[in-house]
């Protein structure tokens, strides 16, 4: 039974990664950082069937601890500072783990076990003021956020750590991808949990920042799929995964709101808050490599996306459960 180990299971691609790979048969180790309340909700479901360990991508010594005990096969890095508004008030932080965390990780496989497979999280957030359309694994970056700076150093190292010892290391370049698991303080959960509360009278009001970004959205159980294909590839490479459409805030709106029967413009503010010191005001992916080596493809449309969001709200909501 082959080991994987996954660097931020407790988020949203980390917990369907697990989902993915104990359908597998594989053994599932997650790494998990100190919090003061315990956040292993998206997890909870397959908890008797994992191993939660402790650790921290700014902690070296407890990365190579874990790859010396668990001997895993795949080490699938998730783990980052992920949230791109939040990376230009920790923008120190937010290099630290998500870039230079990288190089703990792929540091630690280098002393331990050079023959670990390894997965790095890299984001179409590289792309940022685009030089082309639509984003392919040729089109040079123009990051336009200390996230997306941290994710082409992460990108970067993983690279150069495939070339300098020979490491089997894959970037996979992905572009936005959502679920009922997707934290609240990205657009589209945001959007899709204030329609649930409007739609059952909880709350009358949305307030969003830019309305025109367009962004390839797709389904995150689609892109963990493509995150184990790229693992059993012969040789190392570097993917895009996106489904090739661009939509942009407004017309989620559109379609979230438009799924519960109501109009977003009698319930929708905006906020200066929510702006950003600088915007990526569209990406879309070419995916056609990952098709032609991966065999891979998107099963979930934009609409069936926004429908299966907005759904699993109202459903939460009626249940009488905390939004997480
Ligand atoms: P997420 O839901 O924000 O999950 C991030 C995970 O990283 C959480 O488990 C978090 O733990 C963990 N983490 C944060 N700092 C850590 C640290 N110092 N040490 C160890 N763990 C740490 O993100 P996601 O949407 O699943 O994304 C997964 C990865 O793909 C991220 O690297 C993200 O940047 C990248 N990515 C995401 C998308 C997307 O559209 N979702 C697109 C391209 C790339 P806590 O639960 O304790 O906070
Ligand atoms: O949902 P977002 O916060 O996602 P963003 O910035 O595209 O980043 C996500 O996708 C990346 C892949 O491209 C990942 F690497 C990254 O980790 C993360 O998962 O914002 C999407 C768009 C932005 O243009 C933002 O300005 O929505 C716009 N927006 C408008 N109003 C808002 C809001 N974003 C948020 N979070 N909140 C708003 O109120």
């Amino acid at each position: 039974m082959p080991t994987a180990l996954i660097t931020g299971i407790t988020g949203q691609d980390g917990s369907y990664l697990a989902d993915f790979l104990l359908g597998k048969g594989y053994n599932v180790v997650g790494m998990v950082r100190r919090t003061s309340t315990v956040n292993f909700h998206r997890v909870q479901h397959i908890q008797d069937k994992i191993t939660l360990v402790p650790g921290d991508l700014g902690d070296q010594i407890s990365l190579i601890h874990i790859l010396e005990e668990y001997k895993p096969d795949e080490v699938y890095n998730l783990a980052a500072q992920s949230f791109v508004q939040t990376s230009w008030n920790q923008p120190v932080f937010t290099g630290d783990v998500t870039g230079l965390g990288v190089t703990r990780v792929l540091d630690a496989i280098r002393i331990v076990d050079p023959k670990i497979r390894f997965y790095q999280a890299s984001s179409s957030e590289m792309f940022g003021k685009v030089v082309e359309v639509p984003q392919r694994e040729t089109t040079p970056f123009y990051p336009r956020s200390p996230y997306g700076v941290a994710k082409v150093y992460g990108h970067w190292i993983t690279i150069n750590y495939r070339e300098s010892y020979d490491l089997h290391a894959t970037s996979g370049i992905l572009f936005n991808h959502e679920s009922p698991r997707r934290g609240l303080e990205f657009v589209t959960r945001k959007i899709t949990y204030h329609v649930a509360q409007i739609k059952l009278g909880l709350i009358n009001e949305l307030s969003l920042g830019n309305l025109d970004a367009r962004r390839d959205w797709g389904f995150a159980g689609d892109y963990v799929q493509a995150m184990w294909l790229m693992l059993q590839q012969e040789k190392p490479d570097d993917y895009v995964v996106a489904t090739g459409e661009t939509h942009s805030v407004e017309e989620f709106l559109t379609e979230a709101f438009g799924y519960v029967n109501l109009d977003w413009r009698d319930y929708v503010k905006q906020d200066p808050r929510f702006m950003r010191p600088a915007e990526v005001d569209l990406l879309v992916g070419d995916p056609s490599k990952a098709g032609r080596k991966l065999g891979w493809e998107p099963s979930v449309t934009f609409s069936e996306l926004v429908k299966m969001m907005v759904k699993a709200d109202l459903d939460m909501l009626r249940n009488g459960q905390v939004a997480m």
